[in-house]
């Protein structure tokens, strides 16, 4: 690579782009860690793109109608701190680049959303960022299709990298997007034919150009070193009303002795490996010192947003009241006044009304409510919209014809559809659920642990949420997934028992808004439990006492969704045999947890023998079996120990051992 010949061609480009390449070699050589390379090979690319084409302002990371930039090649992290420094963004002083993965500091080894504003979503699980920028994207059309253009118009644009490309889950989102025709979309390709083991040929020899295309994507390939090529492929992106895939042929680690190979993806600390790369820049300036004209230069483009950001506000401003409370309320993911009072009469109804239903129709009588009120949400399924129940009458079709409908089809998308979902739920003003049979977390696994990661209120609708489903078979029988999704971290897991509990979750999943709901949600009918109106949302709590003791209070059964339905009916068996037993129904097992030490030990007392019942396994349970302190009660659990089996559910549930008649048996065992 002749550097000189770079150099000498745009001197004063060459300026800018080696600031954030010099940069990214000091703070990984402070840090003794982190990736040199990919910073090194995208700053052509990071440079016309901050000063000829991106929309923003520094002094406003959250303005709503900025461009998104999207770093999904989060290990290459230096690029964007680099950037954002550059600018001006008051979150990155110059001592946060020098405090780069250090404890306490804002520039964490992978970028983290929930660190700066500027980072739009956390990226480091190569895949997610590209997957995210298709929600962003959608988000962006279905914003602009309700605010109208001169509220809502901005790019969404993406660094992705091999690693991103050779992630399944970037073929979800690449077809997906090519679909929907999100014009709006412009992935960088860092094509520089390297990974962490060598070259990418050792391991895909995919046209990647190709592949876009197939998926109706506009596909340009360019020398990403040259500053005008990268200028002309992104005109040419955003004229092309397709989504626009730019490969850009750049070189790892450019310019250092690292170059082109592997090593030049990791962390370069060698004090002369740097001090010759920076020779070979032509500069000729201490650690993370950035020469003055340079800086100026930068921050004129941080500058540049600022008009525009204040023209947009003069639009926004003159947007009636109520457009205009509508908007701020969405984007700060707050429930409408109105959501509390349609749930409790929703609930009183449910309760007058009672009949046997699967909670996943029960989703949906909620969701014909709820919808009304709730303007932003976002309805979807990962093609299963008819069992998961998602989509409310309401609710039109997204398709790049009726940008205005709410609900979207994803496809046999799971990862893709969560990824998507993070990025609707981080652009602001939109609130997504999708659905998937529950049996397939596992596919959107990846994802759904970043929504919990990055607090985003996203909520899974997750149907068919045990043996209960019955003829499918093991396959499709969840028994593991309710405690995986409980041990995962901010977190709600909603298994609601009935109309009522179901009604009651969405409700808190709708007024969430710094975290991830899943809706445990079965596909049989459920028999009502909640036999009485009361306006109080005791989902809320996560247990409660739902059929206290008759006689002196001997046993405590435990049980959640499908299964308290059993619960009830070994209490009838128990008490008919003059054994005083309570049931408390557990909806939500995180809320149980953030109640006082007082509440939980009224509900959950330390004398009576303790048995769960629920049709999964019994880990998730422990916590609530064994106790806090004190006397250890007798615990017991009725569940599942393997695999399911494909037979009609009832005969599942009898073969399984899970009854009336094994629960009320344990607590007698135990007694
Ligand atoms: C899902 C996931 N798997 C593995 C990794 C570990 N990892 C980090 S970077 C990398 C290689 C990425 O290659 P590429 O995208 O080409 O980046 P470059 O080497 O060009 O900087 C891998 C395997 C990861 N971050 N995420
Ligand atoms: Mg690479």
């Amino acid at each position: 690579m002749d550097i000189a010949a770079l150099r000498d061609k745009h001197p004063e480009h060459w300026r800018k782009a080696a600031a954030i390449r010099t940069l990214t070699l000091d703070a990984v050589a402070a840090a003794n860690s982190g990736h040199s390379g990919m910073p090194m090979g995208m700053a052509d690319v990071a440079t016309v793109l901050f000063e000829k084409h991106l929309k923003f302002d520094p002094k406003a990371p959250k303005w709503a109608d900025r461009d998104r930039f999207i770093l999904s090649v989060g290990h290459g992290s230096m690029l964007l701190y680099s950037v954002l420094h550059l600018t001006g963004y008051e979150e990155v002083p110059l001592e946060e680049i020098k405090n780069f993965r250090q404890w306490g500091s804002k520039t964490a080894g992978h970028p983290e959303s929930e660190y700066l504003d500027a980072v739009e979503t956390t990226t480091g699980p190569l895949g997610q960022g590209i997957a995210n920028s298709v929600g962003f994207a959608i988000a962006e059309e279905m914003l602009r299709a309700k605010y109208g253009s001169k509220i809502v118009d901005h790019y969404t644009w993406v660094m992705a990298g091999d690693g991103c490309l050779m992630e399944g889950v970037s073929q979800e989102a690449i077809a997906l997007a090519g679909m929907q025709k999100l014009s709006k979309l412009v992935v960088f390709f860092d094509d520089n034919g390297i990974t962490i083991d060598g070259k990418v040929s050792i391991a895909d020899i995919t046209d990647q150009v190709k592949r876009f295309e197939a998926s109706g994507w506009h596909v340009q390939s360019i020398d990403g070193h040259d500053p005008e090529a990268i200028d002309a492929a992104i005109e040419a992106a955003k004229a092309d009303p397709r989504p626009s895939m730019i490969a850009c042929k750049t070189h790892i680690a450019l310019g250092s002795s690292a170059q082109d190979t592997a090593k030049g993806h990791g962390a370069l600390t060698d004090a002369k490996l740097i001090a010759d790369t920076k020779a070979a820049y032509g500069w000729e300036h201490g650690p993370f010192e950035i020469p003055a004209d340079v800086k100026a230069q930068w921050e004129a483009m941080g500058a540049r947003g600022a008009k525009a950001h204040a023209e947009w506000r003069e639009r926004f401003d003159a947007l009636s009241e109520r457009k205009r409370m509508e908007f701020e309320r969405a984007f700060a993911a707050e429930a409408p006044k109105a959501l509390s009072a349609k749930i409790r009469a929703f609930k009183k109804e449910a309760v007058e009304n009672a009949k046997a239903v699967a909670s996943r129709k029960s989703s949906e009588m909620v969701l014909n409510v709820v919808n009304g009120v709730m303007t932003e949400t976002v309805g979807g399924s990962a093609d299963l919209t008819g069992s998961n129940n998602t989509r409310s009458g309401d609710m039109e079709v997204f398709s790049p014809e009726n940008r205005s409908g709410r609900y979207i089809h994803y496809g046999i998308r799971e990862h893709g559809m969560a990824a998507a979902m993070n990025g609707i739920a981080l652009h602001g003003g939109l609130r997504p659920y999708g659905g998937t049979f529950m049996a397939f977390t596992d596919y959107a696994r990846g994802a759904m642990r970043l929504s919990a990661l990055m607090h985003q209120p996203v909520v899974y609708v997750m149907t068919h949420d045990s043996i209960g489903l019955g003829e499918d078979g093991p396959t499709h029988q969840p028994v593991e997934h309710l405690s995986m999704l409980r041990a995962t971290p901010n977190t709600y897991v909603f298994r609601p028992a009935d109309t009522v509990e179901t009604a009651e979750a969405w409700e808190i999943a709708l007024s969430t808004s710094d975290r991830p709901s899943v809706l445990a949600l079965s596909r049989q009918n459920l028999a009502p439990v909640r036999n009485e109106h009361k306006t109080k949302n005791l989902t809320e709590q996560g247990a409660y006492v739902l059929r206290e003791a008759g006689e002196k209070r001997r046993a405590i059964i435990m049980a959640s969704g499908s299964e308290v339905e059993i619960a009830v009916k070994a209490r009838d068996i128990l008490e008919a045999e003059g054994i005083g037993t309570r049931v408390v129904s557990v909806p939500c097992m995180e809320l149980f947890a953030a109640q006082d030490e007082a509440y939980r030990k009224r509900v959950l007392p330390a004398g009576p023998v303790r048995v769960a019942v629920e049709a999964g396994v019994r880990q998730s349970w422990d916590r609530l079996l064994l106790g806090e302190r004190g006397r250890e009660p007798k615990a017991g659990f009725v569940g599942m120990e393997g695999f399911g089996a494909s037979a009609p559910a009832e005969t599942l549930y009898e073969k399984f051992g899970i009854t009336a008649e094994a629960v009320a048996e344990k607590v007698k065992s135990l007694l």
